[in-house]
């Protein structure tokens, strides 16, 4: 038994940061390989941080679908089926379109694979797979532990990446959710229990969630950052705007919490509601900033560029927010129109999708036709961010935002180790030494002054 995660195009293109595609291994398909026989031969090879052996004959092949990875993986899926291997194929964008990857499978399969792979194998085993397994009991309930011994944990510089719940509570235009979770639930969690068996079983003390929103579920966010109380972890995620602002849900995370990824993506409220982000609207980003400030968590803020009511104006508003707040980390991204959103299809009925070629669908190109920019000056405007978010200066005086002088080193090491020291990462990431790297990641994300879980009530932010 074969599982292959196909480099995203990206990552073999002159924008490859070989970092990026070093942090986490591939989850989803450890996930779905605890469904099959432990006494069976087992590989998982990730193309973006070791060269794929295609020379081997298995059984069968899992091959999990991004959009970028497309045509890489559709090819690899011809060159099994030619070697008589009996090939699945599933992930984001096959749920996106079905009928482009069916011919490249055996089998293929719609949204999530907890209840879909394991039907699959009954059926395999007793000699009569379908062609298409649709996703459609949508629970965590019972799962088998991942198979994080498939994962070669000394390629990445966070083997811990986890999820504890699948999807989000929320509706964005723009966001793959809704598309890849139609006909079932789209938000759900595993139960409180198994999420702390899962990390117990994780060594070390580094965790990263990789859940869309992990704070998503108050009360079982809650009875998590309860349950993790005294395990010493230190962990990152990621979380809405009005979440973090709610109640006093941050207080409890930011007792291990050390930097989280916020979706801010416009300032514009005009734009917030075109593109049906309403839990951004009327809250202050500010305060958001303010209060995990406050509590020492470090902030990625993720920022899209190319909404219809974006003007040549908004790169250097955006730059400027985020350096004179005191953001530590940015992600800048072209908005991007993916298949089976409700962007796409908008796009689409008003004839502004200019290029069906996916492998520029990686949030760095444009491919559709923006309103009040031209292509060309949303490309430029993108690149033009990321260079000036990250040139010195601005790492100096964001860092110099912060209250505390320890919050400020932190700021300072996280961004520009982050985006200056490339020739660093690339050196571990070539002789395989990416975790000797890690204790500088954990010492980088120790805690800054008193943690939220040391304070009373009343020294919380007033602003709840
Ligand atoms: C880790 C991650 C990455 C890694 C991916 C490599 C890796 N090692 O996994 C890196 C850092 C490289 C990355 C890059 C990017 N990412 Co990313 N990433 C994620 C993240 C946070 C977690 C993925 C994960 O592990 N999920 C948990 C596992 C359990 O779920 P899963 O992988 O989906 O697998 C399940 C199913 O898909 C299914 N399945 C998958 N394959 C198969 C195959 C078969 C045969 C079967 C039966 C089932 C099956 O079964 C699994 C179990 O249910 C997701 C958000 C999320 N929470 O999923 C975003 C996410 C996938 N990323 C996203 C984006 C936007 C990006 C970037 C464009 C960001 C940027 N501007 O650079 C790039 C490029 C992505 C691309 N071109 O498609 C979007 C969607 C992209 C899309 N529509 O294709 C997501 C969904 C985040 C979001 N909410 O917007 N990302
Ligand atoms: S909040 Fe994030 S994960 Fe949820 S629908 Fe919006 S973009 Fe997607």
């Amino acid at each position: 038994m074969k599982l292959i995660l196909p480099a995203l195009t990206e990552a073999t293109s002159t924008y490859w940061r070989p970092i990026k595609y070093s942090l986490f291994p591939p989850l989803g398909l450890a996930t779905l390989a605890a469904y099959l026989d432990p006494d069976l031969e087992i590989e998982l090879q990730d193309e973006h941080v070791q060269k794929l052996d295609l020379s081997d004959q298995p059984d069968l092949v899992i091959i999990q679908v991004y959009i970028t990875n497309a045509y890489r993986a559709y090819q690899i899926a011809d060159h099994y089926r030619a070697r008589g291997a009996y090939v699945l194929l599933g992930g984001l964008h096959v749920t996106s379109l079905p009928d482009e990857a069916a011919p490249h499978a055996d089998t293929i399969f719609i949204g999530p694979g907890e209840d879909t792979f394991p039907q699959f194998l009954q059926d395999y085993a007793a000699g009569r797979p379908l062609r298409r397994y649709v996703s459609k009991t949508r629970t965590l309930l019972g799962i088998p532990p991942v198979r994080r011994d498939l994962i070669e944990r000394r390629l990445y510089l966070v083997p811990n990446s986890i999820v504890v719940s699948r999807g989000c509570p929320h509706h964005c235009t723009f966001c793959y959710k809704d598309g890849f979770f139609a006909g079932g639930r789209s938000f759900y969690t595993q139960q409180v229990d198994a999420a702390l068996a899962e990390i117990e079983r994780l060594p070390g003390r580094h965790l990263y969630f990789l859940d869309d929103h992990l704070l998503g579920h108050p009360r079982f966010a809650r009875a998590l950052f309860q349950g993790m109380r005294g395990m010493g972890r230190i962990f990152q995620g990621a979380a809405t705007v009005d979440s973090i602002l709610r109640d006093d849900l941050i207080e409890e995370a930011a007792a291990g919490l050390r930097s989280i990824f916020v979706g801010f993506e416009t300032l514009s409220p005009s734009a917030l509601a075109g593109a049906g982000k309403r839990q951004n609207l009327g809250r202050s980003y500010r305060e958001v900033v303010r209060r995990l400030d406050d509590l020492g968590i470090m902030i990625n803020g993720s920022f899209v560029f190319g909404l219809d009511s974006d003007d040549p104006d908004v790169f250097a508003r955006t730059v400027d927010w985020g350096v004179e707040r005191g953001i530590t980390t940015a992600t800048f991204h072209v908005l991007t129109p993916y298949p089976g959103t409700a962007l796409f299809a908008e796009m689409e009925a008003q004839g502004r999708i200019v290029t069906r070629d996916w492998d520029l669908y990686d949030t760095r190109h444009v491919v559709y036709r923006p309103s009040r920019l031209s292509p060309e000056e949303l490309k430029r405007g993108y690149d033009w961010a990321y260079e000036a978010f990250y040139r010195w200066s601005s790492i100096f005086q964001a860092a110099a935002v912060h209250r505390s002088s320890k919050h400020k080193l932190k700021h300072f090491f996280y961004s520009a180790g982050w985006k200056k020291f490339e020739g660093v990462w690339g050196l571990a990431i070539r002789i395989k030494q990416l975790s000797q790297i890690r204790p500088l990641l954990e010492a980088v994300l120790s805690p800054v002054g008193r943690r939220a879980a040391d304070r009373s009530p009343a020294t919380l932010p007033a602003s709840r």
